[in-house]
């Protein structure tokens, strides 16, 4: 008999995992309403404007979106960071929304060395909307989170073997190693890619 690899085995083993409707569709909308608000706020300032590139930041939005800070802690998502990590605390909720036409990434990892023993940082992604390779999903290697020696790409165009781009419904958490080969692709929808953003780093 097959057995169906639990959450915590699928991320050890591919890098990442689907944990699907972590928020409802009323957190949803809350949330979107909210972003929009602070996105009003921000958008016409030339710190944002230059910064951009086509795509939407915001940061620190822990004291804005308390009730998904509240989700963080919850089961799920603290329990597989707890196991995947150990003791960690992340850098705060972000917003990233990659605009029509843009959000394209080269593969990177955000920590240069591959899991021996231990994983230091990993990353969850709450869509706000489906999130497909037709509108920027996440661009990952399944498994290089254990590649050794580290070959990073250095174009946009570079494209590695496994790299595979997670289809998911508004609502769901994609959870991904930071050791994993990843990186944004580009928003080909006539339509804002809306997701939340929160890092997570072990405490050595
Ligand atoms: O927004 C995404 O899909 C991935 C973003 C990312 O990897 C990054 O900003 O470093």
């Amino acid at each position: 008999m097959v057995r169906t690899l639990s959450y915590a085995e699928q991320l050890d083993e591919c890098g990442y995992v689907i944990l699907p409707s972590i928020l409802s569709p009323d957190t949803i909308a809350r949330t979107t309403q909210r972003i929009e608000q602070l996105l009003d706020a921000s958008l016409s300032t030339a710190e944002y404007l230059h910064g951009s590139k086509g795509t939407a930041h915001l940061k620190d939005l822990d004291p804005e979106l308390p009730w998904i800070a509240h989700a963080l802690r919850e089961e799920p998502i603290a329990r597989l960071v707890r196991q995947h990590l150990g003791d960690a605390s992340h850098r705060g909720i972000t917003y990233r929304a990659p605009m029509p036409g843009h959000g394209a990434q080269t593969l990177h990892v955000d920590w240069i060395g591959p899991v021996y023993e231990k994983h230091v940082v990993c990353t969850v992604l709450l869509a706000l909307v489906d999130i497909s390779g037709r509108n920027g999903g996440t661009r990952l290697v399944r498994g290089s989170h254990r590649d050794v020696p580290r070959m990073l790409p250095k174009s946009l165009r570079d494209r590695m073997p496994g790299e595979i781009i997670p289809a998911l419904t508004a609502g769901d958490a994609l959870l991904f190693s930071g050791h994993i080969y990843h990186g944004g692709s580009e928003n080909n929808s006539p339509h804002p890619r809306h997701a939340l953003l929160i890092n997570y780093e072990g405490i050595r």
